[in-house]
C-alpha cells in the first residue's frame, strides 16, 4: 500500500495558478545586464564560442519578407509606418491574392531564400482573414519554402488553422522590455503578446519572436527584453529577430537619436549567449548599417538575415550587395 503524507496530499490538491503565458527564469535581468557590461572582446568571444557549439559558423539563413496586407493598422506602435495614427504617406492596401504571392515566393526562392515571411498590418486577424492567409501559406509551401506569418494577435483556433496549412513559424515580437513597452505602444499590452505566443506554441507552430533596439530604451531595458525572450516557456523562441529601429518620417520615433552601433552588436551577442540554439536574425535596419557592423553581428552569432530589396514597407540592401558581402566574409547561404 502506498502512503501519502498530509503535505504531499495538500500539495496535490492546491490548484496551481494558471501560468500567465509562462515564463521560466533561466536568465535574470541582472545576469543578462552583466553580459551587456562585459568588455566588448570578452562578450564577442563568449558569443562566438557558444555559436560554434551549436551552429555552423559559416552558414547564414536568408529569409524574404512580403507585406501581404499593408497599412491602415489601428494599433499605435510608435515605430511603425503602417499605423493609422501617424501620417507616413503610406497607401493602405487589401490582402494580396494567391497568384501575386506565388510569384513573390518563386522570386525569393530563385534568389536563394529558404524562408518566406508574410506580414499583415492587422491588430488581430478575423477568422476569414486567417482562412485567406492559410491559402497563402499553402501557396508558399508548394514552392518549397519555409513559411512564416506575422498577422498580429491570434484568437483561439487561428494558430491551428495556420499550422494545418503548413505554417512553420509564427512571428510575434515582444519588441521591448515590459517596463519600456508602454512608452511605445498603448493600444495593446505585453500580456496580449504573451498570450498570442502561448497560442502559437500550443498549436505546435515554431515561435519567431524578437524585438527592436534603438527606440530610446536603456541598456538595462535591452537586457530586460533579452531576458523575457530567453525565459519564454517552455523554451525560448526557435527564431529571434533583432531589429534596429528604422526611423520613418511621420512616426513618433522618427527623430530618435542614433544608437551606438556597438550596442546593437552587443544585443546580438547577448541574444546568442542566452538562446544558444536559436536562429538569431540580424533584421530591420541593415540598409542603414555599415558592412563592418554587420560583420561584427555575424561574429557575435547572428546567423540569419532578411534578404530582398524590401522589408515590409521600408528598404533593405540589394540582393547583389548582400551576396557580395557574404562572399567577402566567407559566409554561405543556408540550403533548403
Ligand atoms: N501587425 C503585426 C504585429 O505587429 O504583430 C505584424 C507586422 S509588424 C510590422 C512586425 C514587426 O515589425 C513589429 O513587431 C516590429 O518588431 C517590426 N517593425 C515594425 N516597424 C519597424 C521599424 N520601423 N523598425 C524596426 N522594426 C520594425
Ligand atoms: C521582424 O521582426 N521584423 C520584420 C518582420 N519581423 C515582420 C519587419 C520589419 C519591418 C521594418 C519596417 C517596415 O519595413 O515597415
Ligand atoms: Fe500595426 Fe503591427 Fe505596425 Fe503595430 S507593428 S502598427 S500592430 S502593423
Amino acid at each position: 500500500m502506498t502512503t501519502t503524507t498530509l503535505t504531499e496530499h495538500a500539495v496535490r490538491l492546491v490548484p496551481r495558478p494558471a501560468p500567465a503565458a509562462a515564463t521560466t527564469e533561466r536568465w535574470s535581468v541582472d545576469a543578462v545586464a552583466a553580459l551587456f557590461d562585459l568588455p566588448f572582446s570578452d562578450l564577442i568571444h563568449r558569443a562566438q564560442t557558444v555559436h560554434r557549439e551549436h551552429h555552423d559558423p559559416a552558414e547564414v539563413e536568408l529569409a524574404t519578407l512580403l507585406s501581404v496586407k499593408t497599412g491602415g493598422c489601428p494599433e499605435d506602435c510608435g515605430y511603425c509606418p503602417q499605423s493609422v495614427h501617424f501620417d507616413t504617406g503610406l497607401t493602405a492596401g487589401k490582402l494580396m491574392g494567391v497568384e501575386a504571392v506565388r510569384e513573390a515566393a518563386q522570386r525569393a526562392k530563385q534568389a536563394g531564400a529558404t524562408r518566406f515571411c508574410m506580414g499583415a498590418a492587422w491588430r488581430a486577424p478575423k477568422d476569414r482573414d486567417v482562412d485567406a492567409v492559410a491559402e497563402l501559406v499553402r501557396t508558399v509551401k508548394a514552392e518549397g519554402l519555409e513559411a512564416c506569418a506575422t498577422l498580429g494577435m491570434l484568437a483561439e483556433g487561428h494558430a491551428e488553422t495556420l499550422r494545418d496549412a503548413g505554417l512553420d513559424y509564427y512571428n510575434h515580437n515582444l519588441d521591448s522590455a515590459p517596463d519600456f513597452y508602454g512608452e511605445v505602444i498603448t493600444t495593446r499590452d505585453y500580456q496580449d503578446r504573451l498570450d498570442t505566443l502561448e497560442r502559437v506554441r500550443g498549436a505546435g507552430v515554431k515561435v519567431c519572436c524578437g524585438g527592436i533596439v534603438g527606440m530610446g530604451e536603456s541598456r538595462r531595458q535591452r537586457a530586460g527584453l533579452v531576458a523575457q525572450l530567453a525565459n519564454l516557456a517552455p523554451d525560448y523562441p526557435e527564431s529571434v529577430p533583432i531589429n534596429h529601429l528604422v526611423k520613418v518620417q511621420g512616426t513618433p520615433l522618427a527623430d530618435q537619436p542614433d544608437l551606438d552601433p556597438l550596442e546593437f552588436v552587443r544585443t546580438i551577442a547577448v541574444a546568442r549567449i542566452t538562446m544558444p540554439r536559436a536562429r538569431v536574425r540580424l533584421s530591420a535596419g541593415r540598409q542603414q548599417m555599415s558592412e563592418a557592423v554587420q560583420a561584427l553581428c555575424f561574429l557575435a552569432g547572428a546567423n540569419s538575415i532578411f534578404y530582398g530589396e524590401k522589408l515590409l514597407t521600408t528598404g533593405n540592401p540589394d540582393v547583389a550587395a548582400d551576396m557580395d558581402m557574404l562572399a567577402k566574409l566567407g559566409l554561405r547561404p543556408r540550403r533548403a
